[in-house]
């Protein structure tokens, strides 16, 4: 019986443990320039068996948030070398969260102060944050985006291929493709949000290209026993919805399979809430997913997500529901959670005021065991 911490491959990552730090927004990046102080950040967790960075954008375009990093200018990619170094010489692995907010943004986040663009022209229920020209920050309601000509499309795939090829120069040791949480490809994903009539919408298999252009694209740089892909299937995150969860997903794990992709990355349920919730007219059945992947030949890693505690987490790689499973609060407050979950130590506690914004305070300030 496999434990959380024996290690596994992932592709082409070797892994000394199961235990992965989930990608975690914080908003300390002004300028969208990665710093000293997230090199710090990242090295102080470089016993995580993978580090999956914040979600970063690919293109300016793709920003949605204040003080988010990017992975499109030569400064950007300057600041992530530093940080790849420092957990590299800390003896971790890192990847990059590779994001494309799509709708999820605000006209004065986004270049030219234009709408954000979006698979169609529909505005969700969401709110980002924004810090205004006096420093002072606020969440406000996204702005009205603008439906993307089939014709940009390939400009946007672009994008996702020299991030990718940026990337791998930085030093990272693989991507993520961000297609959860009601992001770009999320959005071409679920009917609530792509309301399209040309090949890009309609039938699952015409909601899902966009995500498989995109990663062909990312794998021909990254590799494909490099590149994992987030998926998270019954989210309500960022007003994404879809009447028919399970066949849609079902479709995107089977074709995923021939990918040979390093891992899946599972949402269940509510992103960062209830791990029951549901969208359809039936409970998401999370076997059948990795059924759907697992007999179509997929053999990379599953891993899985979502108010995991160690028990919960020891059982799921235990009886082969999981090979690897993320932590993200527990992350945030423990950087030696590895050390912790193996001693069964106590942990400390997340503040929550600290998640977003801010600098060293509940950022790289939380102690480690003696
Ligand atoms: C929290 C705050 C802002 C963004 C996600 C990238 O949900 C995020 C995110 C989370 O995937």
């Amino acid at each position: 019986m496999p434990g959380l911490f024996d290690p596994v491959t992932a592709g082409d990552l070797h892994l000394p443990n199961r235990i992965v730090m989930a990608p975690l927004t914080r908003n300390r990046a002004p300028g969208a320039v990665p710093n000293e102080l997230m090199a710090t950040y990242y090295s102080q967790r470089a016993s995580a068996g993978l580090i999956i960075t914040e979600a970063t954008a690919i293109s300016h375009q793709g920003q949605g948030y204040a003080d988010v990093p990017g992975l499109y200018s030569e400064a950007q990619l300057a600041g992530w070398r530093r940080v790849t170094d420092a957990v590299h010489q800390a003896g971790g692995r890192i990847v990059v969260q590779m994001w494309h907010v799509g709708r999820i943004s605000h006209t004065s986040l986004q270049p030219g102060q234009g709408a954000p663009v979006a698979p169609s022209a529909t505005r969700a229920k969401a709110k980002t944050y924004i810090i205004h020209t006096d420093g002072s920050g606020e969440f406000v309601p996204v702005s009205e985006p603008r439906a993307l000509e089939r014709d940009e499309l390939p400009g946007i795939v672009d994008d996702y291929r020299r991030a990718a090829r940026g990337a791998m120069e930085a030093g990272f040791d693989g991507v993520e493709i961000h297609a959860a949480n009601g992001y770009l490809v999320d959005q071409f994903l679920r009917s609530g949000s792509n309301l399209r009539t040309d090949d890009y919408g309609g039938s699952m298999e015409n909601r899902a290209r966009f995500l498989f252009e995109v990663l062909a694209a990312v794998v021909e740089e990254a590799g494909a026993g490099r590149t994992g892909i987030r998926i998270s299937p019954v989210t309500p995150a960022n007003d994404a919805s879809d009447p028919d969860p399970q066949p849609l997903f079902n479709h995107v794990a089977h074709r995923l399979a021939a990918h040979g992709l390093a891992y899946v990355h599972v949402i269940e349920g509510a992103t960062g809430g209830a791990r029951d919730f549901q969208q359809g007219s039936a409970p998401f059945d999370y076997a059948a997913l990795r059924q759907a992947y697992s007999a179509a030949g997929g053999k990379g890693a599953w891993m899985v997500n979502n108010g995991y505690g160690a028990r919960l987490a020891e059982q799921a790689v235990a009886n082969g529901q999981a090979d690897l499973v993320a932590f993200g609060k527990l992350f945030i407050a423990n950087p030696d959670l590895v050390r912790r979950l193996r001693e069964n130590a106590g942990l400390n506690e997340p503040d929550a005021t600290t998640f977003y914004g801010g600098g060293a305070k509940g950022y790289i300030d939380y102690p480690e065991l003696a």
